[in-house]
């Protein structure tokens, strides 16, 4: 045998560690085991929507599979979420459709001044618009759960009861919600959640506009005193996987995540629905939080500064080639049809 150079070894060392970099991370997972990505921090709900889905995946397939979850945003943040899963960075991804609205068009229409009453609502509504339309927009991925947030209200350090209160006060939103928010006259100010408690903390938004649960689990009611109801909008999420990974699994495994889909949406919608709950008698016996209700003729003020929003959503689905108007009078329908049940 030749005795190899220094050259040689040197080689070698650097084209080993080259092909290791071109592996694609999936790779690197190993068989049965998927990494699944999410950007805020543990305790908030879409975390414990995914460690849900963890332990019920483990459990219904007898331990075929396993899952490693990362939350707070060490594999993937909040916008590099269905690029990172797309690319196999992440074998599954959690995302905020709010944070790439333009990319999200059909779905977000979940997220226009619609009164969606409550999470568990608007979480099987958006399943069922996902499921009817198949929007382009995941169609590199498999979709393995959707869900949304209860709807958004206003926390803030100082009281909001009026318009007048509300004009050009920096407050942090995203997508739909953000676009009503300015239509009220407030200086929105765009971020994912995961960057909001620093904002807060250091002055640069005087409060935000989301679901109520994040005043317990991001302690929030600790810098936010006040909350206005308002009541208008939700932020729509999805769970998506890597179209490799998912086609890689057997075919039991594919069959017990399907059957997770619906079941999940309604999990998360309920568990959303009761912490807001839990998060608010909190809030209010641990830090005086105010809640403050808008006086019927003060509604009718707010309420008619949205009135264009929707027509500018149909207009711009319709140019995208989008059935806009069947879209909303269809959401529009399934909630009617779940209010009477
Ligand atoms: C949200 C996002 C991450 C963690 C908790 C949360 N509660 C409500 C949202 C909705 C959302 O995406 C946002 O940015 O307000």
């Amino acid at each position: 045998m030749k005795k190899r150079s220094v050259y040689g070894w040197i080689l070698m060392l650097v084209s080993m560690v080259m092909i290791g970099a071109a592996l694609p991370r999936g790779a690197a997972a190993g068989p049965g085991l998927l990494r699944y990505a999410n950007f805020p921090p543990a305790p908030t709900f879409p975390c414990v929507q995914m460690e849900r889905w963890k332990v019920e995946v483990e459990k219904r397939t007898g331990g075929k599979v396993r899952i490693q979850t990362f939350p707070g945003g060490t594999l993937l943040d909040a916008k590099a979420m269905m690029d990172g899963v797309i690319a196999g960075q992440a074998d599954i991804g959690c995302l905020s459709m709010a944070y790439q609205p333009g990319r999200f068009v059909l779905t977000n229409a979940l997220s226009l001044p619609l009164d969606i009453p409550d999470a568990r609502s608007g979480s099987l509504v958006l399943w069922d618009i996902y499921d009817a339309y198949q929007p382009e927009s995941f169609a590199k991925v498999k979709v393995l759960t959707m869900f949304t947030t209860a709807p958004a209200n206003i926390m803030s350090k100082t009281p909001v009861r009026t318009l007048a209160d509300l004009k050009g006060l920096d407050l942090r939103a995203s997508g739909g919600a953000a676009q009503i928010l300015k239509a009220w006259g407030a200086n929105q100010v765009g971020m994912p959640m995961s960057g909001t408690p620093e904002a807060l903390q250091k002055g640069v938004v005087q409060g935000l506009f989301s679901s109520l649960e994040v005043m317990k689990d991001l302690k929030f009611a600790e810098i936010c005193r006040y909350v206005t109801m308002t009541e208008t909008v939700i932020y729509p999420f999805a769970v998506v996987m890597n179209l490799d990974a998912w086609n890689a699994l057997p075919r039991d495994v594919q069959e017990v995540m399907d059957a997770l889909r619906v079941e999940q949406a309604e999990w998360t919608g309920t568990y959303m629905d009761a912490h807001v709950e839990e998060s608010m008698a909190w809030s209010t016996k641990e830090h005086g939080v105010e809640v403050i209700s808008l006086a019927p003729e003060e509604k009718a003020q707010w309420d008619a500064r949205l009135s264009p929003i929707i027509a500018k959503w149909v207009e711009d689905a319709k140019a995208k080639g989008l059935p806009a108007e069947a879209i909303i009078r269809d959401i529009r329908a399934r909630l009617a049809e779940r209010a009477a049940k």
